[in-house]
């Protein structure tokens, strides 16, 4: 179990504290435990399960949350997470996941209408009955029934990046197996979606059809769903993501692949282009349907050839245009992850990074890029430390010692890499940027994001943003959309209306490789390339283990059919110096 994970378990059983009104010393020693354990640099189960290590050296954890710790690992619970849930209605972990609905307004709908169900709980919100309690309001409902739609359309799908560890875990336990020859997930996760609704494992090989056998039996199988001759499905882990397992016959193994990728939009197009060519395309292979004679199958590439088609990368395969282009020859080389010389967006200590410049440009060389940018906070984010003008201007100037080979105080270690000093500096409710445009002018490279205030309306947002675009040293729009995958929706704002005008100042757009973000999305991202926009793929780190989230930016970048010219980070250090100079 990663930390994460065990965190955010840690978090949800406070809140079922909560609601059940239990001591607060105690709910406060859950949530203190779930952030030393989120923060922590090691495997907090790797410890469990080290008889010579003790987690009560990990401060913040006592005697009794270590206990609780063993637990969750054991088994994704703990005892006073059972009760709770025992006491308490089914769905009450889909209540906390409802936004504007905290533990204390949750424990008392309980006790005012013994709401049991999301369904209830939207009725309550059509009869306005909400904004008669007490601290609840009108504003509340709306926001509880906007809630109640996102959560439906998230429910039961999984971050990309949750659905790729899974499949690297399970890829490697089949093939341990021996007599297996590959291992390919295929689905939405081939595509590079953002989530899955669930993991498609293509097996092919000997040893294929013992796969599916020990595939159910591996320990984190939660419960098999249905075991055949070819196929196997189970929900796998705590979290249940449902994963099936398909065993290919040889021979076909191409026509599987081109089947099981989708997207379905894509398989029918394309379905239709065969029989208009007189074929019958299946999961088995291309056939003439004039005499059942097998044309294609082997390989993806064969099947698409076939048809006329060149082979079409994944990540475009939602029926977008990719089979006309792929027909006409002008489909784009897509930007790859070994195109990227250096990421420019992350954090370190000054602020809420968890490594300093030091260990996060080491760890940048050691994925081979000439360069970084260091962005930290501004100074709104007084939570997080966030940088004033004077310690902006102090932070460009170290910066600039850094590349001129005179290194600050104390450290005579050349760091290998080009450091562009950078701020992620706040967009204020009002468009005006969080530091004063002197300060920014000593700096590389800024980012504007906008970190609060994002229940507004539209036209207010679109106005916000526009004004932000006024400031000359605004180099691009961070995490443009603010969204978090699974728990928030974009903010609105008429995007074209802001993309274009960016395109005019020369302001480029993130596409945040966060796996919560990934954000621009791949339909915005290519509105915004079809605007004249360019962009920059980058990661937001806040540790260095964040750095290798960018192959999730790639996706996104894939799926916006960008190319290595369209991603400014694509470029060395000296040109991507010179592409972000302001003239
Ligand atoms: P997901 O799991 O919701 O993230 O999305 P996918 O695309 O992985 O969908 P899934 O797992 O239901 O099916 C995997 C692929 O199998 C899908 O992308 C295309 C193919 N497929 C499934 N059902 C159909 C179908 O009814 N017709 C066609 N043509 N293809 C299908
Ligand atoms: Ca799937
Ligand atoms: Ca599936
Ligand atoms: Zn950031």
């Amino acid at each position: 179990m990663e930390n994460k994970e065990i965190a955010r378990i840690l978090n949800e059983t406070a809140d079922l504290m909560e609601i059940a009104a239990d001591d607060g010393f105690r709910i406060r020693s859950y949530r203190n435990g779930a952030s030393a354990v989120e923060g922590y640099p090691e495997r907090v189960e790797a410890i469990l399960k080290d008889p010579s290590r003790k987690v009560t050296d990990i401060p913040g954890i006592g005697k009794g949350l270590a206990f609780v710790l063993e637990e969750l690992v054991a088994r994704g619970s703990c005892e006073r997470r059972d009760e709770l849930l025992a006491k308490y209605p089914a769905s009450t972990l889909d209540f906390l996941k409802i936004q504007g609905l905290g533990p204390k307004s949750i424990a008392m709908l309980f006790e005012h209408y013994r709401v049991s169900t999301i369904d209830e709980l939207e009725r309550l919100c059509l009869d306005q009955k909400l904004r008669v309690l007490p601290r609840m309001g009108a504003k509340l409902e709306e926001k509880v029934l906007r809630s109640i739609t996102q959560f439906r359309k998230s429910a039961g799908r999984f971050l990309l990046s949750f659905a790729d560890r899974t499949a690297r875990e399970l890829t490697a336990y089949l093939m341990e197996g021996g007599g297996i020859e590959s291992v390919t997930p295929a689905g939405s996760l081939r595509r590079g979606r953002e989530t899955a609704g669930d993991l498609d494992l293509l097996v092919t090989g000997r040893g294929a059809g013992e796969a599916l056998e020990r595939f159910v039996n591996h320990p984190g199988v939660a419960e098999v769903l249905g075991h055949g001759e070819n196929k196997a499905s189970a929900r796998f882990g705590h979290e249940g993501l449902q994963v099936d397992v398909r065993a290919l016959p040889a021979g076909s193994h191409g026509a599987a692949l081109q089947y099981f990728t989708g997207s379905k939009e894509h398989n029918i197009a394309l379905r239709n282009r065969a029989v208009r060519m007189g074929f019958k395309l299946s999961e088995y292979g291309l056939f003439r349907i004039a005499d059942e004679s097998k044309v294609a199958g082997e390989t993806e590439e064969g099947v698409y050839e076939a048809l006329g088609l060149r082979w079409i990368p994944p990540e475009l395969r939602e029926n977008q245009g990719e089979i006309e282009a792929a027909e006409a020859g002008t489909l784009p080389r897509l930007v790859e992850l070994s195109d990227i010389r250096g990421d420019v967006h992350m954090h370190t200590t000054e602020t809420d990074g968890r490594a300093s410049l030091e260990e996060m440009a080491h760890e940048a060389r050691a994925h081979g890029y000439q360069y970084i940018a260091i962005t930290d906070h501004s100074k709104v984010m007084a939570m997080m430390n966030g940088l004033d003008e004077t310690r902006v201007v102090a932070f460009a100037k170290r910066v600039r010692e850094i590349n001129s080979g005179i290194a600050p105080e104390g450290d005579r270690e050349d760091l290998g890499i080009r450091v562009f000093s950078g701020l992620e500096c706040d967009i204020l409710k009002d468009g005006t940027l969080d530091i004063a445009w002197d300060a920014l002018a000593e700096l590389d490279w800024v980012i504007g994001s906008v970190h609060s205030h994002m229940n507004m309306e539209a036209p207010e947002m679109t106005d916000r943003l526009l004004r932000a675009l006024e400031c000359p040293h605004l180099r691009i729009l961070g995490h443009p959309t603010g969204r978090l995958l699974l728990h928030r929706d974009p903010f609105p704002f008429d995007f074209e209306r802001v993309a274009a005008e960016a395109v005019k100042r020369g302001v480029l757009f993130e596409i945040n490789a966060s796996p919560e973000r990934l954000d621009l999305n791949a339909t915005l991202a290519r509105t915004a390339k079809a605007l004249g926009g360019k962009f920059v793929i980058s990661t937001d780190a806040h540790h260095p283990k964040h750095l290798a989230n960018m192959r999730y930016g790639v996706a996104m970048a894939r799926r916006a059919w960008l190319g290595p010219e369209d991603v400014l980070n694509t470029r060395t250090a000296d040109g991507f110096a010179e592409a972000i100079r302001r003239n």
